[in-house]
């Protein structure tokens, strides 16, 4: 096992032919764009499976396009105390759930995804853990985790947290970046002190207008005092009831990728602004400047572009809340059927606000069915949804889910396209056959 708690090197080979082979097929082998035929194992390709496998492949000619090298079906990644996770780097590490594997409510420490932009700190000693809360405060304070449960009022609460990024993987032209399908999102139990209630401790004061948020991760670069990611939110964000700096996930501790032993949870925004390994708070009379805070980073153009325009610097602002969206959780897509009817689930969550309604449809969006769609267990849980549909007749048909927001806001259908790749919300579709 290595330091970062992968087994593997090369995971993103291993765990693509594992999980997408016809992906891994194009990667490996290259496309030929004209003709059904695909290439023969070559140049990168050849030297990548060589590298994978760990030697030269003397009769590689011989592999047929979509060949998994048994090498490589014996030996999917693993990483310690999750399951079925799709891993997409592991350096840094990040991996995310397939959409059919985050189907319970509470979304299990197992299949919480991992978004890292630097190194796992390999200190994560909760005894030991302490948190600063200092810049514009009338007392700066250092606490422990033991200090943070007697000195404020614990809570436990089911919160969503989704990647800026996540959808990255569908835009066209392409967006640099980790390329998330649609598992960089989940809803977990978790517990921990309000952050308004620690700040408010603090004394936050009055030319405050943002917060400054530090891990105990190092960057990949190995330069000391070199932060990875640095982000923060607006006071007014900070200061909402349902931000946690959270000691446990789903009644247990935080898995070690996850932030432990304390990490900020801000539901509704970006991941980003929910900093894991939390050792300090730093409040602030200016925006945040730290690392990923800046330049094109977590931003988006304050105004639509086309698919692929460039956007100046200065017309690219930083995301606030993350948009409506919803995730078709059962079935599986890919799924045949012999009778009629079909019972679909899933679940919806919109930033700031509250999930209104999610309707259905089986017919590439002419007509659509309204789900049963329950209340958030509290503030910025994620939503269920459930429907029964009934087929027609038999053959191919896609199901398409559309969550409206309690503002009227809808998921699109199509990406609203931006230079870095955030914030896709559009529809989520999956694929049913009727026998
Ligand atoms: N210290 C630290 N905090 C971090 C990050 C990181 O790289 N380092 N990544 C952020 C991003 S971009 C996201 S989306 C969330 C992901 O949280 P998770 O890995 O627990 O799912 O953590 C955020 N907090
Ligand atoms: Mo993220």
């Amino acid at each position: 096992m290595k330091e970062n708690g992968l087994q593997d090197t090369h995971a993103d080979i291993f765990e693509l032919y594992a999980e997408d082979p016809e992906k891994a097929d194009r990667v490996v082998f290259g496309r030929e764009p004209h003709g059904d035929r695909r290439g023969f194992l070559r140049g990168a390709g050849l030297a990548t499976m060589g590298a994978v496998i760990g030697s030269a492949i003397p009769f590689h000619r011989n592999m047929p396009s979509g060949f998994i090298p048994e090498a490589i079906a014996a030996n999917p990644v693993k990483i310690a105390g999750k399951d079925g996770l799709t891993v997409l780097n592991d350096r840094p590490v990040n991996a995310e759930t397939p959409a059919h594997l985050l189907d319970d409510e509470v979304t299990p420490t197992a299949r919480h995804f991992i978004r890292n932009n630097g190194i796992v700190p390999t200190d994560m000693d909760p005894a030991k853990w302490q948190l600063q809360i200092d810049g514009l405060v009338n007392t700066p304070m250092t606490l422990g985790i033991e200090d943070l449960k007697k000195k404020f009022e614990v809570v436990t609460q089911r919160l969503t947290i989704e990647c800026g990024g996540n959808g990255r993987a569908f835009f066209d032209p392409p967006a640099r970046g980790n390329q998330w399908t649609l598992g960089a999102v989940a809803c977990s139990e978790w517990t921990g002190v309000r952050l308004a209630d620690v700040l408010k401790a603090a004394g936050v004061k009055e030319n405050v207008v943002y917060t400054a948020h530090v891990g105990a991760d190092t960057h990949l670069s190995g330069k000391e005092g070199k932060l990875p990611i640095s982000r923060g939110v607006p006071i007014e964000k900070a200061m909402n009831p349902s931000n946690l700096i959270a000691f446990a996930m789903n009644g247990g501790t935080l898995h070690p990728m996850n932030g432990a032993p304390l990490r900020l949870v801000i539901p509704g925004w970006p991941g980003s602004c929910s900093q894991k390994w939390l050792k300090r708070i730093w409040l602030r009379d200016v925006v945040h400047d730290g690392p990923k805070m800046t330049g094109s980073a977590y931003r988006v153009p304050d105004y639509p572009v086309s698919p692929g325009e460039k956007v100046p610097k200065s017309a690219m602002k930083i995301i606030h809340a993350m948009p409506v969206k919803s995730l078709i959780t059962t079935p599986k897509t890919g799924l045949s059927i012999t009778g009629r009817k079909l019972a679909v689930a899933g679940h919806a969550w919109a930033g700031d606000n509250e999930v209104a309604r999610v309707d259905v449809s089986i017919d590439f969006g002419a007509s659509w069915q309204r789900a049963d769609l329950k209340s958030p267990a509290n503030p910025y849980a994620w939503q269920r949804w459930s429907a029964e549909l009934a087929f027609p007749e038999k053959g191919y048909y896609e199901v398409w889910a559309r969550a409206t927001d309690d503002e009227g806001t809808s998921q699109p259908f199509a990406i609203a396209w931006n230079p870095k790749g955030y914030l896709n919300n559009s529809m989520h579709r999956i694929s049913v056959r009727v026998s």
